[in-house]
């Protein structure tokens, strides 16, 4: 029984080696195989026209009006320049699609706090969006402009913000 038993660590011990040792190799390409396509949404491609936005802690962005054309490529960077910590004043850039009621918007935006005020069942109205910024923070987003020309509402959902005139429109035409 205990040679048996010997045996058969032995065996579990050779058979471990066995498997790590192939392992052990693999690692380096598989690892850098995830990481290498890990990357790519690290840094994603920003090769729309780029546009340039700033916000700070007296809640107004820095550009309210975007024009462009209908399809047109663009990438809006959002540049936090406050100082106030992200959780009493954070900042994003949320681009509404044409048909969204505003009021209900907002009240689904201020509770969804879990998801940095990006209410998730609303997304289909989202047409790009940054993330919640805090100071000193900026964040690319790179999306297509509607094709249908017309006036598309952009915000930051932070509660509050929206009212205070945290908000801009791009102008597609
Ligand atoms: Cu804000």
């Amino acid at each position: 029984m205990p040679r048996y038993f010997m045996s058969f660590i032995l065996l579990l011990a050779t058979s471990a080696a066995g498997c790590s040792a192939p392992a052990a190799t693999d690692l380096p390409t598989t690892s850098s195989a995830p990481s290498a396509s890990g990357a790519a949404p690290a840094t994603p491609v920003h090769d729309g026209r780029s546009i340039e936005i700033t916000g700070n802690d007296t809640m107004k962005f820095s550009v309210t009006e975007i024009a462009a054309q209908p399809g047109e490529k663009l990438s809006v960077t959002l540049v936090n320049a406050g100082t106030t910590p992200k959780f009493s004043m954070g900042h994003n850039w949320v681009l509404l699609a044409a048909t969204v009621d505003i009021q209900p918007f907002l009240v689904a935006a201020a509770e969804a706090v879990t998801t940095d005020y990006v209410p998730a069942a609303q997304k289909p109205q989202i047409i790009a969006s940054t993330k919640l910024l805090g100071p000193k923070e900026s964040d690319t987003v790179t999306f297509t402009a509607p094709t249908t020309p017309g006036r598309y509402e952009f915000l930051c959902t932070f509660p509050g913000h929206y009212q205070v005139g945290m908000r801009g429109v791009l102008i597609v035409g």
